[in-house]
């Protein structure tokens, strides 16, 4: 039996050619989804994965699968139901999984043959014992799985083509944010792997370099993080050397014994949501856990790089609270920050979150035509109607805060900071500059944006 998982490519986030340059490996990354799907699956079944964001293949010149599995988050949809169509036209069954699937059920369900909602290690034995017999349901319910049934993904699977490898310790998150898929999706109780497990799972990494995938590698109570600091503990004794990249909450920079830890087990950087620079935005969002009192932002910033950890900021613009002029202020304080890189959302009401039943039900949706519509929900094109700002001005405010941070003069400064500390100041050099480069493609990104928008009737 041969099992095609395909990872589809979203036309909209530039797909690449990793084969035409070097600098190309840092855009792609490891659809672990997948990985770990294989990984569930029998030996009896012959398994590829297929990233289309290596470059999309040929299918009519590969061999027949008896069955097709597809990924997608939402941006993904649109690509994800033309490579359907392709197989169920061949006759093969097509099961499609993942945050998109679980989050639009009625409207994949249109497309493929069989949806799986929530995380698969609970079904997918069945789905393929049906598939076999030619008896595939309709629907699959997943639900959340116990952290001790996900498998050892299939690292070896895929091409040596990736700059970072991926592998996941957690799952859940708490805190409900107003705009995050991950509370609906992983749910509110934050699970953990066994340490063994992870461990042994890191010892499979093919790449130096890792994306811990978690949304928050050290969760949010004492008992996480005394869980956290076992985990790096484990793979310190293990001598994984390994450098390696995560997501946090900002109490990762409270605990110094947490932060040598980290750095001790290869954490290089880590990946921070800020949201928003004003109390109002936080309490918009519901990120409350970033308005406990006392806290002082530029401190943990501080504190954390001190251990050689970069530090990425993320903030999201288009908030009810937010004004004209919201865009040079994100990068002032960003700076005052002293955060490494600055990475910037629109406000985006995806599917199965708060704010897509309150900006839904308040008519605020702009780019509503469905499944179309969904290749601009990266995060990167403003789709909704905002408050105090137009899609001109928004974008205009997105564009200014990128041009202020990432100037010249900003990127040496922060260059020259990091050299004088010995803080990985190449790396942090590279990555400025690159997302400096990306201001350009944005750029042209917005302006055939706009007039989509504006030749709407
Ligand atoms: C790592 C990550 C990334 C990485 C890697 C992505 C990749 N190639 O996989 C990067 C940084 C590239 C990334 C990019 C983006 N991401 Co992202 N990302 C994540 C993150 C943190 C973890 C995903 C992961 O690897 N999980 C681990 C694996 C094991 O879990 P899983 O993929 O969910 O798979 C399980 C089930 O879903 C199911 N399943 C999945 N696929 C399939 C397929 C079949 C056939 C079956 C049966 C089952 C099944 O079974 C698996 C095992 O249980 C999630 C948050 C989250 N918790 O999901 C956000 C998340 C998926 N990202 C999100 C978003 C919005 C994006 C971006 C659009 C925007 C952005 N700038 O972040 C871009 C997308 C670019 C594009 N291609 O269009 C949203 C998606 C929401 C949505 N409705 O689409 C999430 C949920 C975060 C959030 N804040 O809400 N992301
Ligand atoms: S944004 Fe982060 S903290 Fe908030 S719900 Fe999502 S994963 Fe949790």
């Amino acid at each position: 039996m041969r099992l095609y998982l395909i990872n589809p490519s979203n036309p909209l986030v530039s797909i690449v050619n990793v084969k035409e340059s070097r600098w190309n490996r840092y855009r792609v990354w490891k659809p672990l989804g997948l990985m770990v799907i294989a990984g569930l699956t029998p030996p009896e079944w012959d398994v590829s994965i297929v990233d289309e964001n290596l470059g999309a293949p040929d299918y009519a010149s590969m061999s027949r699968p008896d069955l097709v599995g597809i990924t997608a988050f939402t941006s993904q949809a649109n690509r994800a139901y033309e490579v359907a169509t392709h197989f169920r036209r061949l006759g093969v069954p097509v099961v499609m999984g993942g945050i998109h699937a679980t989050m639009c059920v009625d409207e994949v369900m249109e497309r493929v043959d069989s949806v799986v909602t929530g995380e698969a290690e609970g079904v997918w034995a069945q789905v393929l014992e049906d598939a076999r017999r030619g008896s595939l349901k309709r629907r699959y319910d997943g639900g959340l799985a116990k952290m001790s049934d996900v498998p050892f993904a299939r690292h070896d699977l895929l091409p040596a083509a990736y700059a970072f490898g991926a592998i996941q310790t957690t799952r859940g998150c708490p805190l409900n944010c107003s705009f995050c898929s991950v509370t609906a999706f992983n749910g509110a109780q934050y699970r953990q792997r066994p340490i063994p497990d992870v461990v042994r799972e890191f010892q499979s990494v093919r790449e130096k370099h890792v994306l811990v995938v978690d949304d928050n590698l050290i969760g949010t109570g004492s008992a996480h993080v005394a869980r956290a600091k076992e985990l790096f503990r484990a793979m310190i004794r293990a001598d994984l050397r390994k450098k390696w990249v995560a997501q946090a909450t900002i109490n990762f920079a409270d605990d110094e014994e947490l932060l040598a830890l980290a750095a001790k087990a290869g954490c290089r950087g880590v990946f921070i949501g800020f949201e928003s620079p004003t109390p109002e935005g936080l309490r918009e969002v519901g990120k409350k856990f970033n308005l406990l009192k006392g806290r002082d932002f530029r401190a943990s910033v501080r504190r954390i790089r001190r251990h050689h950890i970069l530090v990425v900021g993320s903030f999201i613009i288009g908030l009810d609270v937010d004004k004209p002029g919201i865009g040079k202020h994100i990068a002032e304080v960003a700076s005052q920050y002293g955060v490494d890189n600055l990475n910037v959302l629109f406000l985006t009401p995806l599917p199965g979150t708060r704010l897509w039943d309150q900006m839904r039900s308040a008519g605020r949706i702009a780019f509503d035509t469905y499944p179309e519509d969904w290749q601009y929900y990266t995060l990167t094109f403003p789709v909704a109607r905002y408050k105090h700002l137009s899609l001109d001005e928004i974008i205009k405010e997105m564009i200014s805060c990128n041009r202020s941070f990432y100037s010249m003069p900003h990127i040496l400064r922060r260059a020259c900071s990091s050299l004088w500390h010995r803080r990985g100041p190449l790396i942090s050099l590279v990555a400025n500059l690159s997302y400096r480069s990306n201001i350009r493609v944005d750029c042209r990104a917005y302006t055939d944006f706009e007039r989509q928008w504006h030749s709407r009737p």
